[in-house]
């Protein structure tokens, strides 16, 4: 059996949240390529738009725009519960958007920070998980991708929060494969390190220069080397599951232990 695509992805149904940037983005294409078919999730609804139109040119593949905040739980049981019948039976569902918010001390940081990574890293992905899973639990098939980070392992000067809810993600994972333990479903944590995507743009809200100094000197990992990762473990057999999948550059030894080459 070849070992890249022992379990078949063709006409699957899978729902990514934060598909209109970095990991989730590269997700809809590594997705769309091995033939599956999409439910594409973040607010921006214009960036859903073009990636849609962009996968139906280079794959012909079928997509279904879902644009919300999945920080409201209201709008995703609406949003889930009034899917055209054809796209209802999701296979994999992808809880990846998430977002860090500046880099203040603990005891200073401004309450609305702490206030969108817990609402949106753990909540929404909770919300999410909690308006989908039954589905799968009725339909005895489904697989569960969550991402968590470098950051659940190692805590970093002012990412406190943020590692707090990164931590919440992989405990959130363990405890959602315990309770479908019996059932075909499974559950995966995927923990990168340092990814050069939007998210420290997003960190920083738009200081794109702090951003760049993020990742210079060092080659960070991509969007596709994550995606990768994400469509290995989504397509192994399904009597196999890959509980975790912890990845760095090859420039980052723990959280904050990366080698910075000289800069002309
Ligand atoms: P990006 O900022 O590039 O993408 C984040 C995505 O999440 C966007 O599509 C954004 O879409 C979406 N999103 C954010 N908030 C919401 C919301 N409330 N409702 C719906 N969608 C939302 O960052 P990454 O691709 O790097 O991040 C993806 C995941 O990977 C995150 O969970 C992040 O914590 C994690 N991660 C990132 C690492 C990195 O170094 N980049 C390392 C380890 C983990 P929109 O704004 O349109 O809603
Ligand atoms: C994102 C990676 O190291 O900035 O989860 O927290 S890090």
């Amino acid at each position: 059996m070849p070992i890249s695509f022992a379990h078949k992805l063709t006409d699957k149904i899978v729902l990514i949240t934060g598909a209109s940037s970095g990991i989730g983005e590269a997700c809809a294409h590594y997705f769309a390529e091995a033939g599956a078919r999409l439910i594409l999730c973040a607010r921006r609804e214009g960036k859903l738009q073009a990636l849609a139109d962009d996968l139906q040119q280079k794959y012909s593949v079928k997509t279904f725009l879902l644009p919300l905040d999945i920080q409201q739980s209201d709008a995703i049981n609406t949003a889930i519960a009034n899917l055209p019948e054809s796209w209802q039976a999701i296979n994999i569902l992808i809880n990846n958007a998430g977002l860090s918010r500046g880099l203040d001390k603990q005891y200073i940081a401004p309450l609305q920070d702490w206030e969108e990574m817990i609402d949106t890293n753990v909540k929404g992905l909770l919300y999410m998980t909690r308006a989908i899973v039954p589905g799968m639990v009725e339909r005895n098939s489904g697989h569960v991708i969550n991402i968590g980070s470098v950051a659940a392992r190692y805590t970093y000067p002012g990412g406190s929060v943020y590692c707090a809810t990164k931590a919440a993600v992989k405990v959130l994972t363990e405890g959602l494969k315990i309770d479908l333990l019996g059932t075909p479903i499974r559950v995966t944590n995927i923990e990168p390190g340092m990814v050069e995507t939007e998210f420290s743009d997003v960190r920083f809200r738009g200081d794109t220069d702090r951003a760049k100094s993020v990742y210079s000197g060092i080659t960070a990992l991509t969007a596709d080397d994550i995606a990768d990762s994400i469509l290995y473990a989504a397509t192994r057999p399904l009597h196999v599951n890959i509980s975790e999948i912890y990845l760095l550059a090859t420039d980052q030894s723990t959280g904050t232990l990366i080698h910075r080459r000289e800069q002309p």
